[in-house]
């Protein structure tokens, strides 16, 4: 079916999908490793191009390609490339863009590991980094040299909920011929499309809202164009990021219900936010939904709805952040987000804690901050929950 005219959530459904043999009403998983050509004539057809089809599924498969092909209509994109993990998306990109000598700059607040490979692994190679505050369009200028190649936009960011103006940073970043990956997991395509504002490449970890069940680890980048993506491509395929059919199976099914579950999700997110904004034991939250939210009028414009993660800033600092941690009992104490279940957690102790205290404050991961992913439970649980963990402190 051509899916292309249909509405967000129709595509949600149909958008990637293929007749197989039998009629199936879900996509099958062609849990195979390789594909058996009908003859000599047609192995060389397919390796030349000259005809579409599957060889090995590193480099394509039916039950992949097909979630690919719904990626890419979900964000209005050339094509899209499904793989391991989010950070098997994210190396991708690294490796595909950057040659020895050139130079990225990201935002400050990126997911750790992204930052991390950069600086520990990239560099060894010879590829410069910068990470700077891209909320701040000038910063994001000045970080520019002549060999920079990319800008790796993070928005919302991770823990801070700092958002880019993804639209004048793209043309900043053009003005200098530089290709812009945004990383949309935070969002997912429900509430932001990053090639409609300019960006070049969406990247996403499609273990958060995308899957949205916490079972299983995917990533996924959608190009706006077919000369990235088939650099993208060819380094996926040689790097052996890919991802596995039933994985994809998994996301396909998951992916169908993510309007319904950011719905939900977000609705109860603001409850949640205007509950902690008027709590005496929380110096601040950090919601686009809020008023208060210090990128409010970006966060109209740019998203489509607030989303489902809410910052916070407890009053006691570190020890009221592990006190809260040890008296949730609905909210489980994990990371990732994303998922239909409420997760909690405490940077300063977990996630970041294995930085210094002053590299911490410097990506403002202060002591009493608390990262909330919201779930699908009902609000008054997940708020009466808050209310018992925050009378312990
Ligand atoms: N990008 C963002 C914004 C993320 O939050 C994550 C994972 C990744 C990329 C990497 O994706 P993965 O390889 O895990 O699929 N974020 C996590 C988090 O906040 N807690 O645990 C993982």
């Amino acid at each position: 079916m051509d899916t292309k005219n249909l509405g967000f959530d129709s595509k949600l459904i149909h958008a990637g999908d293929f007749e197989d043999a039998f009629g199936s009403a879900v996509t099958p998983i062609y849990q195979t490793s390789t594909f058996a050509f009908r003859d000599s004539k047609h192995g060389a057809d397919l390796f030349a191009g000259r005809e579409k089809g599957f060889i090995y599924t590193r480099i394509g498969n039916p039950t992949i390609d097909a979630l690919e092909n719904k990626l890419a209509e979900l964000e209005n994109g050339y094509r899209g490339i499904a793989l391991a993990s989010g950070m098997a998306a994210v190396t991708t990109v690294y490796m595909a863009l950057l040659a020895q000598g050139d130079h990225i700059v990201c935002t400050s607040a990126v997911y750790g590991p992204s930052r991390g490979v950069l600086e520990s692994h990239f560099a060894k190679f010879g590829v410069e980094s910068s990470f700077v505050d891209t909320s701040k369009l000038e910063e994001i200028e000045k970080a520019i040299k002549s060999n920079t190649k990319v800008l790796y936009l993070e928005t919302p960011a991770n823990p801070t909920i700092a958002l880019v103006d993804i639209k004048k940073a793209s043309e900043i970043a053009h003005k200098h011929g530089l290709i812009v990956v945004v990383d949309n997991t935070f969002c997912s395509p429900y509430l932001q499309r990053p090639l409609d504002l300019g960006a070049d490449v969406a990247l996403h970890s499609l273990t958060k809202f995308i899957n949205g069940h916490a079972d299983i680890v995917g990533g996924a980048l959608v190009a706006k164009d077919e000369e990235v993506y088939n650099k993208l491509r060819k380094t996926m395929v040689y790097m052996g990021g890919n991802m596995d059919p039933h994985q994809a199976y998994m996301v396909i099914r998951g992916v169908k219900t993510m309007s319904l579950r950011i719905d939900r999700a977000q609705e109860s997110s603001m409850k949640v936010a205007e509950y902690l904004e008027n709590h005496p034991k929380v110096e601040w939250v950090k919601y686009p939904g809020l008023k208060s939210f210090p990128q409010y009028e970006l966060a109209q414009e740019q998203m489509d709805g607030p989303g489902a993660m809410i910052s916070f800033e407890l009053k006691g600092g570190y020890e009221a952040g592990t006190t809260l941690m040890d008296n949730v009992k609905l909210a489980l104490l994990a990371v990732s987000l994303g998922g239909v279940e409420t997760l909690i957690q405490h940077p300063a102790s977990m996630t970041h804690a294995g930085l210094s205290k002053e590299a911490r404050l410097e990506a403002d991961i202060t002591d009493g901050l608390v990262r909330f992913a919201l779930g699908i439970e009902n609000v008054e649980d997940i708020i009466a929950d808050l209310d018992q963990a925050l009378a312990k402190i």
